[in-house]
């Protein structure tokens, strides 16, 4: 069985790590190949309580199987342990960095648990803007054209642990996909040439980057950038949390009532942390347009 445990951090012949106060060098990253990492973002403290924070929030009954994942939406809404990292100052300061404004809204949030033996995660972007018919919340709130992932693989990303991978320079408009490889009719993913049309899960594929973190650290994309992750084949659950925000004065449409949970959330918010939820839209899975 592939085991990914060969695969060693790639040398690009460009930087794509950076220190918190190298934000500029950041951007142009970003930019130019579509993803980059922020190092240290988080100290070991504010990591440890994240992670027990993905468990509260995703699998507060500790159901979860080997070789199982769960998937925590709109996470921010599961407590405290969740939305304490917004007093972090340092975080915030990124984050509007990211967005640049000061002005932020609370955008969308998860949390993802994938114990030993989970399957990969398959090549797509999370960006919906291509989608003309709005059929699902993600069609409503992954329009944006502002960085997406900003994730935390609090037990650190690399292939053999169900890390993260990009495909660099795949963040353009009409980008073609990876030499032998055809577009999915949505665009959200690609299949190889001559094969079903179906999100391809394979790892060999030209312009792919594993990435290599520790759980402090902040993996940033863009918008479009194609992604997928290895299945994590060792014994260590993995546990990734991420939170986006929006300008505030984006305004979205919410074509759904907000659910109970988002409800409880906007009551039970500390009054410090009220503004970030100033025109939060909460998800709601289950709505079709
Ligand atoms: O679980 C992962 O590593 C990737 C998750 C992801 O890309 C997503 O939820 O959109
Ligand atoms: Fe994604």
């Amino acid at each position: 069985m592939e085991d990914y445990l060969h695969i060693q951090k790639p040398d690009l012949g460009y930087r794509y790590e950076f220190a918190t106060d190298e934000l500029d060098a950041m951007d142009q990253c970003l930019e130019a190949h579509g993803f980059a990492v922020i190092k240290d973002v988080l100290p070991p403290e504010i990591v440890a309580k994240l992670k027990q924070a993905v468990w509260d929030g995703t699998d507060p009954e500790r159901t979860l199987q080997p070789g199982e994942s769960r998937t925590r939406h709109a996470w921010i809404e599961s407590g405290p342990g969740a939305w304490e990292v917004l007093d972090y100052a340092p975080f915030m300061d990124i984050h509007r960095h990211l967005i640049g404004t000061d002005e932020l809204t609370i955008h969308r949030s998860a949390a993802i648990i994938r114990r030993t033996g989970s399957a990969p995660v398959g090549w797509h972007t999370d960006w919906c803007g291509y989608a003309t018919a709005i059929k699902h919340s993600g069609d409503v709130l992954n329009r944006g054209l502002w960085p997406s992932g900003k994730w935390f693989y609090l037990t650190g990303s690399r292939p053999e642990h169900g890390g993260l991978c990009v495909i660099e320079d795949s963040h353009v408009e009409n980008w073609e996909g990876p030499e032998g490889f055809r577009m999915t009719a949505d665009r959200r993913s690609f299949y190889p040439e001559g094969t079903e049309e179906r999100a391809y899960n394979g790892f060999d594929i030209p312009g792919l980057v594993p990435l290599f973190t520790n759980g402090g650290d902040m993996i940033v994309f863009a918008h479009r950038t194609y992604h997928g992750a290895f299945p994590n084949r060792i014994e260590e659950t993995r546990l990734s949390c991420g939170i986006g925000f929006r300008a505030r004065s984006h305004r979205i449409d919410i074509p759904w009532e907000i659910p109970e949970e988002g409800q409880w959330f906007l009551a039970n918010l500390p009054d410090h942390l009220r503004g970030y939820a100033d025109g939060y839209t909460s998800i709601n899975l289950e709505w079709q347009g």
